[in-house]
């Protein structure tokens, strides 16, 4: 064998190598979710035939020609008994494509599809796409929405940072030939917008993220519920807030629907993301909360805090201190895989189950909003406890 044909045998067996590390579940752990030793997926989970040029002639230093930066925010979707991640892959280029990565087991294993997603762009050209959420929706059809980021027109002569958030639309029946349909038409900028999965009132729903601009959701005041006729044509236009933020807490300057609920006897179980500021900047974790079965414009249960945050080499990436989720899926034996993202740069799956979560929501303590509140909810814990030790 030559001695490039040797360097590649090298490169394929080492990444295979990678690509087959088992994962194993991390000791200890709140009794809410389990956390795993590895990412699932990370930039150098891509394939080498997506990196390198692998003939000799053109690529002789055997150079990877095509840098991957990041592996993250991923919508997810359980197909054909496999566990499908549809990954927001940012190349060094900065810009994001969607790719399909598989596992057998929804922990370890993850492959990537040969081809990333052509995404048809007969709609006005987006500049970035990203954070795709997956809906099988019972009309039938998969239903993919996304951001779709342009320049601001409106940006004054010479900046080149402003830009517009839009909800892209696409969807697709096999997850390999999408339909793009028309951007949702609503009167603000939109990010996190997620296709609840069954008609509610004979119409389609949307769970919203209202903002004022690109970054700052200002006057948006939490994640939004609006009905919609038609897929093909869906227009917002009529919002209401149905989780808001609040002053002083983990959501206070945004927060954003993760993927769309799941259906339980109990209500809707439902997963977002929180954000605050702080010296270091914005703080992202994860929360949860529920919704009636049948109004799904009710809340009925609001665990206070986050539900998960940055730990450990979470906390550290391309934009630290952020956890994100776009993507779960919920097995037939009530476990829940939690697929997130750490610092906007890798994957990382937590497992529970549906009776955990649901328990999660109903029984934490409600936010209080003052000090003087989570005393008595703590002092309320404590004497419980104690009768509690006593009694036995
Ligand atoms: O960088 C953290 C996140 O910032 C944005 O989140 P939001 O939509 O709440 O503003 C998004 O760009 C998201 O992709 C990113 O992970």
């Amino acid at each position: 064998m030559s001695l490039f044909k040797d360097k590649i045998a090298t490169l394929l067996a080492e990444h295979e190598e990678f690509l087959a590390r088992k994962n194993n579940p991390m000791k200890g752990g709140n009794g809410i979710i389990t956390r795993y030793e590895h990412p699932v997926l990370t930039a150098a989970h891509t394939p080498v035939f997506w990196r390198y040029d692998l003939d000799e002639k053109t690529n002789p230093y055997l150079m990877e020609r095509i840098g991957m930066n990041a592996t993250m925010n991923a919508g997810a979707i359980k197909w054909n008994g496999k566990y499908l991640l549809m990954v927001r892959v940012e190349g060094a280029d900065r810009k994001s494509f969607f790719a399909i990565a598989e596992s057998p087991n929804g922990i370890d294993n993850f492959r990537f599809w040969d081809y990333p997603v052509t995404m048809p762009e007969d709609v006005v050209p987006a500049t970035n796409v990203y954070d795709m959420r997956l809906t099988a929706h019972e009309d039938g059809w998969i239903y993919g929405i996304f951001c779709a980021e342009r320049p601001d027109d409106n940006a004054p002569a010479g900046d080149l940072s402003s830009a517009t958030a839009t909800a892209g639309i696409a969807r697709t029946k096999d997850l390999k030939n999408w339909e793009r349909l028309p951007d949702l038409k609503t009167k603000s900028q939109q990010r996190n917008v997620v296709l609840h999965p069954e008609f509610v009132e004979g119409k389609y729903a949307l769970y919203t993220r209202p903002q004022d601009g690109f970054i700052d959701a200002g006057s948006g005041g939490g994640i939004g519920w609006a009905l919609v006729e038609d897929m093909t044509h869906a227009e917002v236009k009529e919002e209401v807030i149905i989780d808001k933020r609040y002053y002083h807490t983990i959501k206070e300057v945004k927060n954003g629907e993760g993927p769309h609920p799941i259906k339980t006897p109990q209500g809707w179980l439902h997963l977002a993301h929180g954000v605050r500021g702080c010296a270091a900047g914005l703080r992202y974790v994860l929360y949860m909360y529920m919704t009636d079965l049948k109004d799904p414009t009710k809340l009925i249960a609001s665990p206070a805090g986050y539900f998960m945050a940055p730990e450990g080499e979470e906390r550290i990436g391309d934009v630290s201190n952020v956890l994100f989720s776009n993507g779960w899926i919920a097995d037939e034996d009530g476990t829940v895989f939690i697929y997130y993202a750490s610092s906007d740069t890798r994957m990382h799956v937590a497992t529970s189950t549906i009776d955990k979560l649901v328990d999660y929501c109903l029984h934490t303590p409600q936010d209080g909003f003052f000090s003087s509140a989570s005393v008595e909810t703590l002092k309320r814990m404590i004497e419980k406890n104690k009768k509690v030790v006593i009694s036995d």
